[in-house]
């Protein structure tokens, strides 16, 4: 196969990052090519988010890759909160004005993004490991990569880092270039999928004294569950009926009520991080979605940030060779840091009010609890709750 030797935009990740960015370039007509270190199935394997903002969906539909997500995502107008034996539902659009997310796998949006990309381009490689990026603070980059065997060179005017927290992009700025402000949390997160009908509508996030449990789905049919665990747990330790068990006990299961189990498809154990790397640019080279920032799940706003970064990117592209105005891309990383910097504000404020830390006290849990009160019975407290979880409308 020939491999494009220069293009305008190299994009190092096919995660949702690279692939939304590359879509969006290509409707503006702007040379990219994306280079992907695993293969197409394992892209479209890995399970991880399952919540769109509406301005996601937004973007997914301004770039016509919406066909599918439109007959098939499922709107939702709330969340339940379970805590001191209570439900409380938030509705979203009455506190917000009409804003609401919805229920699409991450891997339903990067599979429709692949196949949409593999039919109209622009290029994109799988098995194609990107092992250097050089040039930053040049007049061209050069991104050296492996494919089909052998090491190969690509040419640009910008690298654009989509590459996860673990990519190497970020890796290739300057030393100093960069400053990292990270917190690692002192637990992880036991993720189930199970062919099993979902307990409930909407989400439920449940805070217990055994620790934090959500109940989430990905169709009528298949449940995505998960149960706050120890840092380290080795996922053998929770056979399929001591899932369920806990599961039920934390989600306040009693005699009229449990959860209905099934076959567990997937099972493993996520640790929790919440990172940000300043600036998202350097000289040629920029970091987008996770390779810029991870906050915890609690949030659910890993993918989304990643939808803005690259939405704002492009933009920031099209100003560059539509009309020669640099402005934008000078603006990129303020721009997305100030949203960045409040989903990692809203993330954490969802982990540490939901999570059992350990050691905490019977002080703590009260605390936690007042805080939940709080959102049930004030509407403002309510409203902030809902506007972040719907999304910020912050340029
Ligand atoms: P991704 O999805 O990690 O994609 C990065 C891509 O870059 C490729 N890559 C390379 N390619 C070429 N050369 C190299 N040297 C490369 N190094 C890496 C990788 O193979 C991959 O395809 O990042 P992106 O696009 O920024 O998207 C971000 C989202 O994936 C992420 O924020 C969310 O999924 C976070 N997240 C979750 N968010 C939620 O809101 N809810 C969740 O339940 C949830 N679960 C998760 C998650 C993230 C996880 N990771 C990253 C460990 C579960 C996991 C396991
Ligand atoms: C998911 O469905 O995987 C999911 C939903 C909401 C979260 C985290 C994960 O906060």
């Amino acid at each position: 196969m020939t491999c494009p030797r220069h293009t305008r935009v190299a994009i190092v990740g096919a995660g949702p990052a690279g692939l939304l960015l590359a879509r969006l370039l290509h409707l503006s007509g702007i040379e990219c090519v994306v280079l992907e270190s695993r293969d197409r199935a394992y892209v479209e394997r890995r399970q991880r988010a399952g919540i769109l903002e509406q301005g996601t969906v937004d973007t997914l539909r301004a770039a016509e890759v919406a066909g599918r997500l439109d007959r098939e995502a499922v709107p939702h107008d709330g969340i339940e909160l379970r805590f001191d034996g209570r439900r409380h539902r938030v509705d979203f659009p009455t506190l917000t004005g009409g804003r609401r997310v919805w229920v699409y796998a991450q891997t339903e949006v990067v599979k429709d993004l692949i196949a949409l990309q593999l039919k109209e381009g622009p290029p994109l490689y799988f098995d194609a490991p990107v092992h250097a990026v050089a040039g930053a603070d040049t007049d061209r980059c050069t991104v050296h990569y492996t494919h089909e065997g052998q090491d190969r060179t690509l040419t640009c005017d910008y690298v654009v880092g989509c590459d996860g927290h673990h990519g190497v992009v970020r890796r290739a700025l300057p030393a100093g270039a960069t400053r990292v402000h990270e917190r690692t949390w002192p637990y992880s997160w036991l993720g189930i999928l199970a062919d099993a009908p979902p307990v409930y509508e909407e989400l439920i996030y449940a805070h217990s004294e055994r620790g934090f449990a959500l109940a989430s789905m990905r169709s009528a049919r298949v449940s995505r569950l998960y149960l706050q665990v120890p840092n380290g747990e080795d996922p053998a330790a929770w056979p399929d009926g001591r899932i369920w068990d806990e599961l039920d006990r934390r989600l306040g299961a009693g005699p009229r009520w449990r959860l209905e189990r099934g076959p567990i498809s997937a099972k493993s154990v996520l640790p929790m991080r919440s990172s940000v790397t300043e600036p998202m640019r350097h000289g040629r080279i920029l970091l987008a979605g996770d390779a810029a920032h991870i906050v915890p799940p609690a949030g659910a706003k890993g993918l989304n940030l990643a939808a803005g970064d690259v939405t704002v990117l492009a933009t920031a592209f099209a100003g560059l060779y539509g009309s020669g105005s640099g402005e934008l891309l000078e603006a990129y990383s303020d721009t997305c840091l100030r949203r960045v910097w409040q989903a990692e504000r809203f993330s954490a404020f969802m982990t540490t009010t939901l999570h059992t830390a350990p050691g905490a006290s019977s002080f703590d849990a009260r605390l936690q609890v007042a805080q939940l009160d709080r959102i049930a019975t004030s509407p403002h407290a309510a409203a902030e709750l809902a506007h972040n979880y719907t999304g910020l409308a912050l340029s």
